[in-house]
C-alpha cells in the first residue's frame, strides 16, 4: 500500500556523473549531523562519487543562502587554485577531502559543461522556534532566498531546512525521536531529490 505523504519511490536516477554540494548550518548539531548523514547515504546509494561531493558548514541557517550562492558560482574552486581568495579563512572540506578543493592547492573537481560548479546543492539547517520573532524572520528570509538562488542560477537548491515549533518535532524529522515516535530522517529524501533534480537539469539544459 502506498503512503499518503512523501515522494513516490519510483524515480531511480544514476548519480555517477553528478557533482553535489551539501551546505549545512551548525546550530542544533546533533540533528544536523543525522540529516547530513541521511542525505550523504542516499547520494552514495545513487552512485554519486565521494570525490564529487563537497560538504561545507556555516554558523547558522541565516548564512545558508550566501554559502549556496558562492558554492554554485564555484568560489571554492578559485580558492583551491589560489587565484582569488574570496572566502577568507573558511575551511572547505569534502567527504574525500585530500582529493578535492582545498587551500593547499590540491586538484578541484572540474567545472561541468553547464559552467556551474555543482549539479545540485543541498542546504541543511534546523530552525527551532524560541520565545522571540527570530525564528519567523530567519525562516522567511532563508526559504525565499534559497528559492531565488535556484531559480536565478538554474541549479537546484534542495530545501533541507527544518522549521520546527519545538525540539521534538525537529528530532522526529531526523529519525531521532523518543520512544515510538522515532520518526524518519528527511535528509534521505533531500539526497534523493538532489540526484533527481541534478539529473533533470542536465537533460533540460
Ligand atoms: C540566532 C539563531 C537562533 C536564535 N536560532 C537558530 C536556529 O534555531 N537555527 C539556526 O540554524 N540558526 C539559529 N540562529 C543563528 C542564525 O541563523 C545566524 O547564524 C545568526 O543570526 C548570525 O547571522
Amino acid at each position: 500500500m502506498s503512503e499518503v505523504k512523501g515522494p513516490s519511490p519510483n524515480a531511480k536516477v544514476d548519480g555517477s556523473s553528478l557533482r553535489i554540494a551539501i551546505v549545512h548550518a551548525r546550530w542544533n548539531k546533533v540533528i544536523i549531523d543525522a540529516l547530513v548523514t541521511g542525505a550523504l547515504n542516499k547520494l552514495k546509494e545513487a552512485g554519486v562519487k565521494e570525490s564529487n561531493i563537497i560538504i561545507e558548514s556555516v554558523p547558522g541557517s541565516f548564512e545558508l543562502p550566501l554559502a549556496c550562492s558562492r558554492m554554485i558560482a564555484g568560489s571554492h574552486i578559485q580558492v583551491a587554485s589560489n587565484e582569488v581568495d574570496l572566502l577568507g579563512g573558511l575551511n572547505f572540506s569534502s567527504v574525500n577531502s585530500p582529493k578535492v578543493a582545498s587551500r593547499s592547492g590540491t586538484p578541484a573537481p572540474t567545472i561541468p559543461s553547464s559552467n556551474q560548479a555543482f549539479d545540485a546543492v543541498i542546504a541543511i539547517g534546523v530552525l527551532i522556534k524560541g520565545a522571540t520573532m527570530h525564528f519567523e524572520y530567519i525562516c522567511d528570509a532563508v526559504s525565499h532566498s534559497l528559492m531565488k538562488i535556484q531559480v536565478d542560477t538554474g541549479v537546484p537548491v534542495i530545501f533541507g531546512v527544518l522549521t520546527a515549533l519545538n525540539d521534538d518535532q525537529a528530532l522526529e524529522r531526523a529519525g531521532l525521536g523518543k520512544g515510538d515516535k522515532k520518526g524518519h530522517n528527511h535528509g534521505e529524501e533531500w539526497g534523493l531529490a538532489a540526484v533527481e533534480m541534478g539529473s533533470h537539469v542536465r537533460r533540460w539544459n
